[in-house]
């Protein structure tokens, strides 16, 4: 993408309105416009991540056996009278009547509808485990919005249903859930722990949430400090295995949310110096809830023995849209964001010191060229502007890596990769600038590991 060509709204000015630094960031690099209280438009740098964070989500729920498909925001509310949700639910539910005067509302979860999907076509055991799950927006009338995009009204949410013919066979897709979980956040850069949670409005009496380490996070929590450094499964995990092993490996170091802390378990079972009592982001939580809907909702199939049964279910939410200023609130310094490779809005920021420069601007053509051959997500910044202004720019926008190429280099066939992450600089023979990219970037996507 050519810079001049692009729609890149970066701000001078960090917003007053914004409390926190991933919200700064996100106002002043373009990612995000505000539209009204707890509503934002995503940018088109903004939109790129989300796209990349929404495909990582897909992809790890695609391994584990989970079936994607799309439902509508507007459900009725009828439906949610059937699991007395619709009253149970207050106001946080957004309440709208159509031209027929018929009660509808805008999608806060989508427990109900589900259900209703699942009680329309699915008759025996035979067609048991299923998952379903979309990535669609919802709407979720919070007391109060803040933080940009990390606390909305409106957001994108994965919601994946899953549906089992008994409980334990519930909790082994819980499982599955719960080591998807860690393999995306892993993709995404992020540290998440699984902590355990109260259930709140979805019900249940088995939950995680899936907590990002920050000093601006809203929940309160407590947990054992190996939580951070485990390795996360590999992508040769066999999701149709018992992955309950690996379930209690992570689960028997203690973690819980302040709603949930035992504090004399908490300190029994964790040494003192291995406490950690901090704040949080809840990236994404799952639920256990078994037949809190199905039953209400008579989603029942016929068992081996031939009884009706109504089926065990668990959900499960990934923040999409909230995930991304907690990578932010991961990963910045004094200058702007600093993305991992995965979801980077672009691999590679070419950066042209002289634009308008016929020798210049042959070179950088011709690099922006191979980069698009060898399949990197390049911006090329061919602006006719001082060298402060593009520098400023790649380290707010948080490119992980910028290939610069100046007039001096150009004489000496020369240019420089600087790390954005590290600052470190290399001076390379323009030849071999895209092939020493590439080498560094490829192992950072983890789409393979
Ligand atoms: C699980 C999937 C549920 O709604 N039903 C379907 C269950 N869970 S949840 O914990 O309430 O939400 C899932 C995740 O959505 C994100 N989230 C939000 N993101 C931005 N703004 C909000 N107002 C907001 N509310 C919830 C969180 O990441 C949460 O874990």
């Amino acid at each position: 993408m050519r810079l001049t060509r692009y729609f890149l709204p970066v701000l001078k000015e960090t917003p007053k309105e914004a409390e926190i630094i991933s919200h700064q960031l996100m106002l002043r690099a373009g990612l995000i416009k505000q539209q009204a209280a707890g509503s934002y438009s995503w940018l088109p740098l903004g939109y790129r991540v989300l796209m990349k964070v929404q495909r990582i989500v897909e992809e790890e729920q695609n391994r584990a056996g989970a079936i994607e498909l799309l439902m509508p925001t507007l459900q009725s509310a009828d439906l949610w009278r059937e699991s007395g949700r619709y009253d149970a639910y207050g106001k946080e539910m957004l309440r709208i009547k159509d031209r027929h005067e018929r009660e509808m509302l805008y999608g806060p979860t989508n427990e109900e509808m589900i259900t209703d999907i699942f009680r329309s076509y699915v008759r025996s055991y035979k067609d048991l485990p299923l998952n379903l799950y979309h990535v669609q927006w919802k709407f979720r009338d919070e007391v109060r919005p803040r933080f940009g995009a990390m606390r909305s009204r409106e957001f994108l949410m994965k919601d994946a249903y899953s549906f089992d013919l008994d409980k334990a066979r519930a909790v082994a897709a819980y499982h599955r859930m719960f080591v998807a979980y860690l393999r995306t956040y892993w993709r995404m850069g992020l540290t998440a722990i699984p902590m355990r949670a109260e259930t709140g409005p979805i019900g249940g009496d088995l939950s995680h949430e899936f907590i990002v380490l920050a000093d601006t996070g809203e929940s309160g929590v407590f947990c054992h400090a190996d939580l951070l450094s485990k390795p996360i499964p590999g992508a040769d995990t066999d999701f149709r295995g018992d992955l309950s092993a690996i379930v209690s490996d992570w689960t028997s170091l203690y973690a819980a949310t302040e709603d949930m802390i035992d504090m004399a378990e908490y300190e029994a079972s964790v040494p003192e110096d291995k406490r950690i009592s901090a704040r949080g982001i809840e990236v994404g939580q799952t639920f256990y809830f078994g037949t809190k809907y199905t039953a209400p909702m008579k989603a029942t199939v016929t068992g081996a023995d031939g009884q009706e049964v109504a089926v065990h279910m668990g959900s499960y939410g990934v923040g999409v849209t909230r995930v991304v200023p907690a990578i932010i609130e991961a990963g910045h310094d004094e200058n702007g964001i600093i993305w991992p490779v995965s979801v980077a809005p672009f691999e590679a920021v070419l950066i042209n010191l002289k634009a308008g420069d016929t020798e210049s601007d042959a070179a950088c053509d011709k690099l922006y060229a191979e980069l698009n051959t060898a399949g990197i997500d390049a911006l090329y910044d061919d602006r006719d502007l001082g060298a402060g202004g593009k520098f400023a720019t790649a380290d707010l926008i948080g490119i992980p890596y910028q290939l610069i190429v100046g007039p001096r280099g150009l004489k000496e066939g020369q240019a420089e990769i600087k790390h954005r992450k590290t600052g470190e600089r290399e001076t390379l023979p323009i030849g071999g600038a895209v092939g020493r990219l590439k080498s560094l970037i490829e192992p950072q996507r983890r789409d393979q590991a």
